[in-house]
């Protein structure tokens, strides 16, 4: 019997102790980290954080089963394909008041039309960064990276849609084209691109930018304007062919166990000295009005950060491919092992 009591007080023990625990599941370099301890300190609730680097890292994750996370931030098209397969929870909007802070043209997108399962986070779209004193040439074409120049200098994210996306870019195709004899074209030239790629890498790249290993990368917007802030030397530029935008948000998984908590943090990621807080730290824009007037007037002045239409036009938000997603799955795991 006392074995059982014992057992008993174990149970109830651990369990009201992971009560105060919340697990969150982000993007490398995608929020200012003494918001967690202020959050922590608030609410007394404490946040167990880890990032991944892919839409597609997450989803493995995810399906894996591992990982118990409650918060989770999937960009666009990674909503759609979380909410076809039962992925994410409802969100009782209810509990974040403060989605009044967000841009109405962010609302009811086309990935989540009733706004029930996610919530915008940021935006964004994809470039060229590269180190002016070892570039001495402009740059405005994705094509720089098939200059034999840059041999074992360049570096392209390590994401399957983002590496095609330039491709079809460059021979004039949709990001989101499905034609076979197209993505054979775009897998060509990838592979010719190897001779001059040192690695396919989204989170060090920029590192090894900041140490001269490479001088020319395929990078995320805001990623590069926060090493654009410890190196002078460093620049960033919108290709004229165009590429990816994104709208990443955040979600809670199916079956998370602390949904009160996640909600409640998603509601303080939203109140606009926290957002405007992120905002200056990751150089992303996020869609919270309310945040504006409190972000560094650099940023918001930032056409690269905050694109015009002329730009916008020319990218494209990435869709799910639905079964053809498997087909190009086989030809990038090819070129990785190439
Ligand atoms: C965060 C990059 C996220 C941009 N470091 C791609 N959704």
């Amino acid at each position: 019997m006392k074995k059982y009591l014992l057992l008993l007080v174990l149970f109830f023990g651990c369990s009201s102790k992971d009560e105060n625990i919340l697990y969150v599941y982000n993007w490398s370099d995608y929020i200012d980290k003494t918001i967690l301890a202020d959050f922590e300190k608030e609410t007394g609730t404490k946040i167990i954080y880890d990032t991944f680097s892919s839409n597609e890292e997450l989803l493995a994750k995810l399906q894996s089963g591992s990982g118990g996370y409650d918060v989770i931030f999937p960009s666009d098209y990674m909503v759609t394909i979380m909410v076809k397969d039962s992925m994410v929870e409802e969100l009782n909007l209810a509990n974040i008041p403060n989605l009044k802070n967000i841009n109405k043209l962010f609302l009811n997108p086309s990935y989540d039309p009733e706004q029930k399962y996610s919530i915008p986070y940021t935006s964004g779209l994809t470039g060229i960064a590269y180190r002016t004193d070892l570039v001495d040439e402009k740059i405005d074409s994705w094509k720089i990276f098939w200059n034999s120049k840059y041999k074992n200098n360049t570096m392209l994210l390590n994401d399957m849609r983002e590496v095609y996306a330039m491709a079809f870019k460059i021979l004039g195709y949709s990001v989101n084209d499905t034609n076979l004899e197209h993505l054979k074209e775009a897998h060509k030239l990838l592979l010719d691109q190897k001779k001059y790629l040192k690695k396919y890498e989204s989170d060090m790249s920029k590192d090894f930018l900041l140490t001269k290993e490479v001088s020319i990368i395929q990078q995320w917007v805001g990623d590069t304007y926060q090493i654009m802030e410890q190196d002078s030397n460093i620049a960033f530029e919108i290709p004229k062919e165009g590429a990816i935008k994104f709208t990443d948000n955040i979600c809670i998984p199916k079956g998370a166990k602390h949904k009160d908590a996640a909600e409640k943090f998603i509601n303080y990621l939203l109140r606009p000295d926290i957002a405007a807080r992120i905002i200056n730290v990751i150089w992303y824009s996020m869609p919270n009005d309310a945040a504006m007037p409190m972000v560094n007037d650099e940023i918001k002045n930032d056409k690269n950060i905050f694109p015009d239409d002329a730009v916008l036009k020319k990218y494209e938000f990435v869709v799910d491919l639905g079964e053809y997603t498997a087909v190009m799955e086989k030809y990038w795991t090819e070129l990785k092992s190439y």
